[in-house]
């Protein structure tokens, strides 16, 4: 069979699942997040309509590509980036489903190297800059401090941090890291004044867990699914990727997590193609 990625053209929009959860930390689970998060999208439960009308639905730059199967050791980086380096060779803009946080690391490496250094909206609960953690360089809490090392950012905007320690502060004041955490944080105006290209990368637990309880690391107060809404839809500067991590339906509650997540992939993936059009 053709690999559907040969028949990509410019401005669409790829969704890639990356079934990985290797580099996870405290619970394995996010590697079934995909089927999950595609099953509530295609439940029945909602339309494929986003909140400013456009229909997802049979919309021809839309191509799913399906779920990949990441390798579970030191190979996965440079799977994923080729995979994406591919995608972006096409002249199309993936949409990434995880998997842990780690998969950003090797998706930025093929993002900087067809654009340069890209502006990063990060939503997370953490800052992910830990030099190492547990001994593991590659971590999920680890994929922005091998991205800023990299120089594969040219800035790092964070939006909803809320577990800031001493060694992530230092790390954020080595890479200039532009936080905004969340005790002194206003969601509802917070405009991201990006110039782009801009990669957008969505960890689950950005939200609070009380909208999501499908993440592996529950901190509480965090973002309404509104607020993180209004946030996306005010990005202005055009999108060249983004991702949604961490979901882990090991830890979800009938499966609402997952709707949020699609909910979430809906909004993304209207702000992805109009962009494209660009
Ligand atoms: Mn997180």
């Amino acid at each position: 069979m053709t690999d559907p990625i040969t028949q990509l053209k410019t401005g669409d929009l790829a969704l890639i699942g990356l079934s990985s959860d290797v580099n996870a930390s405290f619970m394995q689970g996010p590697a079934g997040a995909p089927p999950a998060i595609r099953a509530a999208l295609y439940s029945g439960a909602c339309n494929l309509t986003t909140e400013s009308g456009l229909d997802l639905e049979e919309h021809p730059a839309l191509v799913d590509l399906g779920d990949r199967e990441v390798p579970s050791d030191a190979g996965a980086v440079p799977y994923i980036e080729k995979l994406v380096a591919a995608v972006l060779a096409r002249g199309a803009r993936p949409l990434i489903l995880g998997g842990d946080h780690s998969v950003t690391y090797p998706v930025l490496r093929a993002m900087a190297a067809q654009h340069g250094p890209v502006d990063i909206l990060h939503l997370d609960a953490h800052p992910d800059l830990y030099d190492a953690y547990e001994g593991n360089r590659l971590s999920h809490a680890s994929p922005m401090a091998r991205i800023m090392e990299e120089g594969l950012a040219r800035r790092l905007v964070q939006v909803g941090i809320r577990t800031l320690n001493a060694h992530q502060q230092r790390q954020a004041d080595r890479f200039g890291v532009e936080i905004h955490p969340m005790h002194r944080f206003d969601a509802r105006s917070f405009v991201p004044d990006l110039a782009g290209p801009v990669y957008l990368s969505f960890d689950l637990d950005a939200l609070d867990p009380s909208a999501a309880p499908g993440v592996s690391h529950h901190e509480p107060g965090g973002l309404t699914v509104r607020e993180a809404l209004g946030i996306l839809q005010r990005i202005e500067a055009p999108l060249v990727g983004a991702d949604i991590v961490e979901y882990n339906p090991r830890q979800d509650l009938n499966a609402m997590t997952a709707m949020v997540a699609a909910k979430l992939l809906k909004e993304i993936a209207g702000k992805l193609l109009a962009s494209g059009e660009n």
